[in-house]
């Protein structure tokens, strides 16, 4: 077994990876990037060594600075957990070239499993089902046009250099293969810089199962049964699952062996999963493998009790599989959860900030929080904008599920916009509990999963003054009894009146609308005049800061977050925020709104589509920024005209600059 290992990757799989080995008793050594000095896997690490700057291009993929941090530590062996440098055959083979293990597959399965073309090519011939479908080298449109007929439609046009979604096209007539083919080619071509393509019927409600395989050095290789990530947008998973809902024995069967036989096509050794489509009738077809630990890898942890990093790490160092097929069975159901700093409202934009408060919930047997972050950190736009991973466990899928609203429910997080209610609409959506799912589960129920969001509610205004009230209570008292003069009538807050009953107005900004409310004091309590009517409520503040309330009889507990004038309400499971409004304050000068385009995030300016003076129509792109692999293109608000471009290509930007001068045209 290896004396210490040093882990190339960031974030919670990081300090994942660091806990098991820190249980096997494996020295640890973590790398960093500027922006990760203080984070939270570099502390857990037993040593740490900084890679370069925060860009993953000067830090995290920079081979060569984390095989002379190897060097340096004096590591026996690499972890690359999870993107960045996990599937590149490159980084692999220099390891071995240092003499230093590399924890995950051969070099050859890597490369294997690199092309999607290639890897069906191997599948193919190993007996793994594929699509029906035409994937040959011979790319002459009449070939094309042939196997299309052969095919049938609807089918998919598929980039064989592509992957993830990239470069698919639904062609649902004969008519319209031509000019379809046309299209993706020139698409492959501009984005893999390869243009053959590949055809495949198309399965319109298919489910994405895929199979965890685990191969040793000694040619054993076996499976730990399949999840379910049909839950995803544009192919990101947002929720999976094991087992897969509907799963039956002899299907489990037939797609574990036909998994196990995709990993010794290849020779594989370690962790690696092989991805399947599930068609409605129960048919499979292979799509990918991937060479890599998996994000999701927690579900399989759980419902099978095997720790994965921990196998990677004795297999690594040329242990046998620690046990065969037929020691391993499903015991219960988990959920994986991924919670993003991220605006679903804002088609997911990520959300970059600080994460004020943040509170998960109690971890037990039931429930397991993976993250790389700590109240405080800041979720910045180099990289992935994951908070954590929610993962809970329990016998059955439907006491797993309440498990998993339970939690989502009681996750707190401050300072970022999160997906949070996103994935507790999902949990809670009933297709979602019948298991009725497939790729399209989120497009098919959008409006309920994304609903607009709507004003404060009662129960929400009710506990924002509560809370600026009771805060406002302490204080007075705090500075009475700091006083020289405690007892002093201008140290009350009970905002008592002459000849006038004892009320305060509280003001407050909810989205865009401001909300004015009486709060009159009553003893022990406050009567507030709200929206849908007068409510006495009473309350106070526990030492923990959160609010126990008592709303015209109605008790919950609730958690509000200030910073600033700003409140953040959280109370079972639902999350608003409000601004209070300083009374006293002179009304801020209207902005001139000018029209000046801003960045809505940070981000690298990656195109600019115009030049200064151009004329521009309503729509039209300008410009591009990326941040954290997604890309954000800024349009034209109206027609009109470029009056200045701001950056060129290359240059970073802060959230709010201004990208350029845009006279509209008046209309
Ligand atoms: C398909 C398909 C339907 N029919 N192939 C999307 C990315 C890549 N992993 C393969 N994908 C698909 N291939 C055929 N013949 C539907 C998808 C698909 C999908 C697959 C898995 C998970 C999410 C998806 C979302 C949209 C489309």
């Amino acid at each position: 077994m290896f004396d210490k290992i040093l882990i190339a990757n960031r974030g919670e799989i990081a300090c994942r990876i660091i806990r098991t080995a820190q249980c096997l008793g494996i020295g640890t050594v973590a790398v960093y990037s500027d922006a990760d000095a203080a984070a939270r896997h570099v502390a857990m690490a037993d040593e740490a060594y900084r890679l370069g700057p925060a860009a993953a291009g000067e830090s995290y993929l920079r081979a060569e600075l984390i095989l002379d941090a190897a060097r340096r530590s004096g590591a026996d062996a690499i972890h690359p957990g999870y993107g960045f440098l996990s599937e590149n055959a490159a980084f692999a083979e220099a390891c071995g070239a240092a003499g230093i293990s590399f924890i995950g597959p051969p070099v050859a399965a890597i490369t294997a499993m690199g092309s999607k073309s290639a890897a069906k090519k191997i599948m193919e011939q190993a007996g793994v089902p594929l699509v029906p479908g035409y994937h040959e080298e011979d790319q002459d449109d009449a070939r094309l046009a042939q196997e299309a007929e052969k095919t049938g439609y609807p089918l998919l046009i598929k980039a064989s250099a592509g992957g993830g979604g990239k470069g698919m096209r639904v062609v649902r007539a004969a008519e319209e293969f031509a000019a379809a083919l046309a299209a993706a080619k020139r698409e492959a071509a501009n984005a893999f810089g390869d243009d053959r393509v590949l055809l495949e019927r198309y399965l319109t409600k298919p489910r994405h199962v895929e199979i965890q395989v685990f191969g040793d050095s000694r040619g054993s290789v076996l499976h730990l049964f399949e999840r379910d990530c049909s839950i995803q947008r544009r192919h990101q998973k947002v929720l999976e699952e094991a087992p897969a809902p509907g799963m039956n024995p002899e299907l489990r069967e037939k797609m574990g062996q036909a998994a196990v036989a995709a990993a010794q096509a290849i020779g594989y050794t370690g962790a690696g999963t092989v991805e399947f489509l599930l068609d409605e009738d129960g048919s499979f077809y292979f799509m990918e493998m991937n060479t890599r630990l998996q994000v999701e890898h927690p579900v399989t942890e759980m419902i099978t009790g095997i720790d994965l990093v921990e196998w990677q790490l004795r297999v690594a160092a040329g242990e046998a599989l620690p046990c065969r097929q037929a020691d391993l069975a499903i015991s219960g159901h988990a959920f994986e959860a991924r919670i993003y700093a991220e605006d679903p409202n804002r088609d997911f934009l990520p959300s970059i900030g600080t994460l004020r408060h943040l509170r998960s919930p109690a971890e037990n047997v039931h429930v397991r929080i993976d993250t790389g972050v700590r109240q405080g950190d800041a979720v910045s736009m180099h990289y992935d904008p994951m908070i954590a991973k929610l993962i809970v466990w329990d016998t059955d899928r439907p006491a797993a599920l309440r498990r998993l609203r339970q939690a989502l429910a009681e996750y707190q997080v401050v300072g970022v916009t999160t997906n949070l209610s996103f994935l507790g609409a999902v949990a809670a959506h009933e297709a979602f509990a019948q298991g009725d799912l497939d790729t399209s589960f989120i497009e098919r129920y959008r409006d309920a999963l994304l609903p607009e969001a709507g004003p404060a509610s009662d129960q929400v205004l009710a506990l924002a003054c509560l809370d600026v009230l009771l805060r406002r209570g302490e204080e007075a008292r705090a500075q009475a009894c700091a006083s020289a003069d405690p007892y002093s009538p201008w140290h009350s807050a009970s905002g008592w009146r002459l000849n006038c009953d004892n009320h305060q107005l509280l003001t407050f900004m909810d989205a865009e609308d401001l909300v004015s409310l009486t709060a009159h004091f009553r003893t022990g309590g406050y009567l507030l005049d709200l929206p849908g009517g007068s409510l006495p409520v009473r309350g106070e503040l526990t030492s923990t800061g959160d609010l126990i309330a008592d709303l015209g009889g109605k008790r919950l507990r609730a958690t509000v977050v200030r910073h600033g004038m700003d409140l953040t309400i959280m109370a079972q499971g639902a999350v608003h925020r409000l601004v209070l409004q300083d009374p006293y304050a002179h009304a801020g000068e209207q902005e001139e709104v000018g029209g000046t385009l801003t960045a809505p995030m940070p981000g690298k300016v990656v195109a600019v589509m115009v030049e200064s003076g151009a004329q521009v129509k309503k729509g039209t792109p300008l410009m591009i920024l990326e941040a954290m692999k997604m890309e954000h293109t800024i349009s034209a608000p109206t027609d009109g005209r470029i009056a200045e471009l701001m950056f060129s290509v290359g240059a970073l930007v802060a959230e709010g600059s201004q990208l350029l001068a845009f006279d509209a045209e008046e209309v």
